[in-house]
């Protein structure tokens, strides 16, 4: 199975998250894809190649225009406003205020384009952003030309980002873009299997009224876990999507036998839907020592369900999300795929 990595998505170094009510160095860090890196040449598992660049269009297909011009000058903007320390967001219009007027000062703005307040912007996001998702449409395309897997090492991750939102260390939603571009090239059907720890709330804002891509989620119950107002098992799609998203919110302590229960439905899903591409949407924060979350999968547990993803049959991408357990993301990471390939 190909690679698609691009050293770019370094240029994404923030300084701090807020984490636990004090400033952290962020979970999200340039070592998760070094240490990826390592076990996948360590690997039989093949090539490791870079993108292309496909510029801005693929993006503006799901996200907003002025969304991603605030991406573009949230940096600079921040710099000419004397601002010390990384533009982060720190006031939003709440329930009780308007949120239709986006504000010109640039504290305010990233409290309209934010939807969590850990995630900092730094000089090199928005190169960085641009990076990751040129991984994930390399990798998209290379698996419908050539009906063979692909493995797309997107960094920043993407699928907490909505169309105008960015949040949980993501800017660009990989997945959404992949799958648009998919549609685009002529392709009626494309299902997102999420199996990150936390929901794809990005994911299921963009395709919630539509029947052409299927979305499925596995993670921690918001009731119990980031991003807590979305993700619940009621929030079926509406519109032409009614039953095209599909929602697993399970508990915190949830384990392999009851993880695999929801997978297995998931999957049962996704064959009844007959796509033409599967995105997986690989978060490895579902493992038990990763540090902020709260499942508890073992390094075997990827491999199996790796395999068993393979027996949809069905031509797939792999997209990095998350996990945040350095020093093993590598090894569980590269467990899926061969797994997958096995
Ligand atoms: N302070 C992804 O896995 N904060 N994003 C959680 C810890 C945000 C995770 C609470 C977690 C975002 C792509
Ligand atoms: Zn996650």
């Amino acid at each position: 199975m190909l690679t698609f990595h691009s050293p770019d998505t370094q240029l994404r170094q923030p300084v701090s998250e807020l984490h636990g009510g004090e400033m952290v160095s962020p979970f999200e860090c340039p070592a998760r894809v070094e240490i990826i890196l390592r076990h996948l040449r360590a690997s039989s598992l093949g090539e490791i190649r870079a993108p292309h660049a496909y510029g801005l269009d693929p993006v503006l297909a799901v996200h907003d225009r002025g969304y991603i011009d605030f991406l573009a000058g949230c940096w600079d903007a921040w710099q000419s406003a004397g601002l010390p320390g990384e533009p982060t967001p720190s006031v939003w219009p709440s329930r009780c205020m308007r949120g239709d007027r986006i504000p010109e000062h640039i504290d305010g703005k990233l409290g309209y384009y934010a939807l969590a307040a850990e995630t900092a912007i730094c000089a090199g996001t928005f190169a960085a952003a641009q990076a990751s998702k040129d991984i994930a449409l390399a990798a998209t395309d290379h698996v419908l030309d050539n009906a063979t897997p692909a493995f797309g090492l997107c960094r920043p991750p993407g699928h907490h980002a909505a169309s105008d939102q960015f949040g949980g260390y993501c800017f660009f939603n990989n997945a959404a873009i992949a799958a648009q571009h998919a549609l685009d090239r002529g392709l009626s059907r494309v299902a997102i299997l999420d199996v990150d720890y936390h929901h794809g709330n990005g994911t299921q804002q963009i395709f919630y009224d539509r029947d052409d891509v299927l979305f499925l989620s596995l993670h921690g119950d918001p009731l119990e876990a980031f991003p807590y107002f979305l993700g619940h098992a009621d929030e079926t799609g509406s519109g032409s999507g009614a039953g095209y998203n599909v929602n697993y919110p399970l508990p915190t302590g949830t384990d392999y036998p009851r993880w695999c229960q929801a997978l297995e439905q998931a999957m049962q899903r996704i064959g009844d839907y007959r796509p033409e591409l599967l995105i997986v949407s690989l978060g490895v924060d579902t493992y038990e020592h990763d540090p902020i979350s709260a499942f508890k999968l073992a390094s075997d547990d990827f491999g199996d369900y790796g395999r068993r993803l393979a027996q949809l049959g069905l031509p797939t991408v792999f997209l990095l999300e998350g996990g945040y357990a350095v020093e093993e993301i590598g090894r569980n990471v590269v467990k899926v795929l061969h797994g997958f390939e096995s």
